[in-house]
């Protein structure tokens, strides 16, 4: 790293807001470079001070560690601090930000910090960025962009939100000479600066609302994406396929339609480009994941690496080779012909459309935290596909009443917790709720004799519930004569998970183990 400390630029500490997985990587690296560090998260100095997993590492390399209330509490603490670097987490109107910016403290997020420390040659010199944002598809496209990219002989590394910091994989030897960045909405409203080699936004649908204060506000985020050479937009998607490029940028659009000069698209179940001159690409039918999602996650990858030169047969090798990854459509069960598909990662409406649209009918397990997103559109746009819904978790409620508003006909479940600890079931009759039933977590785990019900959390027993319920609404489907059939019961909860589970990964297990249990278990015997 060059010698230069960030701090001689900016003339005093170093304010890092959060020791999350973004904050803990800027602290790391401003404290090796010599630069004097102040953790500030919401955790540090009272009861969950213990929680922060990285606090004795951060005070042990020389970060002073405190809450944001005491340090907000310092009136002398802008008078120190040259520079505020915040994590994601951190809304616009977060005090710490509000207060940094009224004493004309720099804000930088994480992100921006790694493009400056990149331009600035720190590590070396400045590398190639890819950047993949939208609502959703981001981490797939990611993925099948970093897979594409090796495959052209590049070192490639995906990085972002997808988990592993950039500053992170800036510093890993061997190099990576081109970052595939997936950025959220959030890192790259604190990241004004970047200007990507290339940059799509796949898709805007409503989401974070509560942390970008407006849908504006969150698609204007997302248009930085565009600043560079070339921006890739989705053409299929209404906000995407509109939204504004910088003034010099190329613009290149994908769509599931036949392309036009400048596109790419698909034609006669290929996918093509005509765009970069690469012509025919693959058969559609060879991309996983399967469907029209994986297919525009697919061009959009395509786009990106054909915009910095990967040759065309390097897209067709690397598209081939890709699998997806967990809880992103997988398919972790498969019982009389019907699958049960985790795509957990679906944590809003827009995403859980595109899963549910990747299949001919479905009984479909949602719910969580809806963040203040509506599910009707969802709704109104899947019902025929739709064979029946289980709602869970604190939003259920929401989703339930709109299926009284706009699918009516379509049989729902909820499955909850009750006061008591019991996993109770309420079935909708005709949109309005009927009695609500303890169940026996017997009939959708197996003989309780043998299940671990005892150590499995209140949140899993409410899975198993569910999956059970979505298994006899299947059934009760399959029954129906003429019925297109069900082939699958799919998790994809429209909403975040923290309500119940840790995260999305932990909540998609939670299914994949229910639905492990439900093999050979005469689920019928709970009505
Ligand atoms: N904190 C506060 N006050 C706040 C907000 C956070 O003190 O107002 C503290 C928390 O106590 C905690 C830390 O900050 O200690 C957490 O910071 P954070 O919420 O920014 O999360 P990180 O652990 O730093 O992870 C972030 C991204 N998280 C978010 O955007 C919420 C990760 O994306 C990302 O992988 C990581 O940086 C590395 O870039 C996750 C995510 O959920 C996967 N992203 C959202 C999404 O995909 O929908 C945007």
């Amino acid at each position: 790293m060059r010698e230069t400390a960030i701090a001689e630029l900016t003339g005093g500490e170093v304010v890092v807001g959060g020791a999350g997985v973004a904050g803990s990587s800027a602290a790391r690296h401003l404290l090796a470079a010599g630069v004097p560090v102040v953790v500030a998260d919401a955790r540090f100095g009272g009861e969950h001070d213990g929680e922060v997993p990285v606090a004795g590492e951060l005070r042990a390399a020389g970060a002073r560690c405190v809450g944001i209330d005491d340090l907000l509490a310092d009136p002398e603490w802008t008078a120190r601090t040259g520079l505020v670097v915040v994590s994601p987490g951190f809304a616009p109107a977060h005090p710490l930000v509000v207060a940094a910016a009224d004493a004309g403290v720099p804000v930088w997020g994480e992100v921006e910090l790694a493009w400056q420390i990149d331009q600035d040659g720190w590590f070396g010199a400045p590398r190639t960025w890819l950047v993949v944002t939208g609502t959703n598809g981001k981490t797939t496209t990611t993925s099948m962009l970093e897979t594409i990219v090796s495959a052209d002989g590049r070192a490639a590394a995906a990085c972002g939100n997808i988990g592993d910091p950039v500053l992170d994989v800036l510093a890993v030897q061997p190099r990576a000479e081109v970052l595939c960045a997936e950025l959220s909405s959030f890192q790259l409203h604190w990241a004004p600066s970047i200007v990507p080699a290339a940059g799509v936004v796949l898709n805007v649908a409503e989401d974070h609302l509560d942390w970008h204060g407006s849908f504006a506000a969150y698609r204007d985020a997302k248009a930085g994406a565009l600043t560079g050479r070339v921006g890739v937009v989705g053409l299929d998607d209404a906000v995407a396929s509109v939204i504004e490029t910088g003034p010099g940028t190329r613009r290149v659009g994908f769509t599931l339609g036949v392309p036009g000069d400048g596109e790419l698209g698909i034609d006669g179940d290929v996918l093509v480009d005509r765009a970069f001159g690469g012509g025919t690409l693959l058969p559609a039918a060879d991309v996983r994941p399967t469907g029209p999602s994986g297919w525009l996650d697919a061009l959009a990858a395509a786009a990106l690496a054909l915009a910095v030169g990967v040759a065309p047969s390097s897209v067709t090798a690397g598209l081939t080779r890709f699998t997806p990854a967990a809880h992103r459509g997988e398919v972790v069960e498969t019982i009389d012909g019907v699958e049960f598909v985790d795509d957990s990662k679906a944590t809003n409406p827009h995403a859980a459309c595109a899963a549910i649209a990747a299949r001919e009918r479905v009984v479909l397990i949602a719910g969580g935290l809806l963040k203040g997103a509506s599910v009707d559109d969802l709704l109104i746009e899947m019902r025929e596909r739709l064979a029946g819904v289980v709602a869970i978790g604190a939003d259920r409620g929401i989703i339930i009443d709109s299926i009284a508003r706009h699918a009516p006909d379509v049989p729902a479940v909820t499955v909850f917790t009750g006061d008591d600890g019991t996993v109770n079931v309420q079935r909708i009759i005709g949109g309005a709720p009927a009695s609500v039933n303890p169940a026996s977590v017997k009939s959708a785990s197996g003989d309780p004799g043998e299940s671990d019900a005892a150590t499995a959390s209140a949140a899993d027993m409410v899975m198993r519930q569910a999956v059970g319920e979505a298994w006899l609404l299947a059934a009760d489907a399959n029954g129906e004569p003429g019925a297109t059939p069900v082939d699958a019961v799919l998790l994809a909860p429209a909403a975040a998970s923290l309500d119940m589970f840790s995260g999305y990964g932990r909540r998609g297990d939670s299914f994949a183990d229910a639905a492990r249990r439900l093999r050979g278990t005469d689920v019928s015997a709970s009505r």
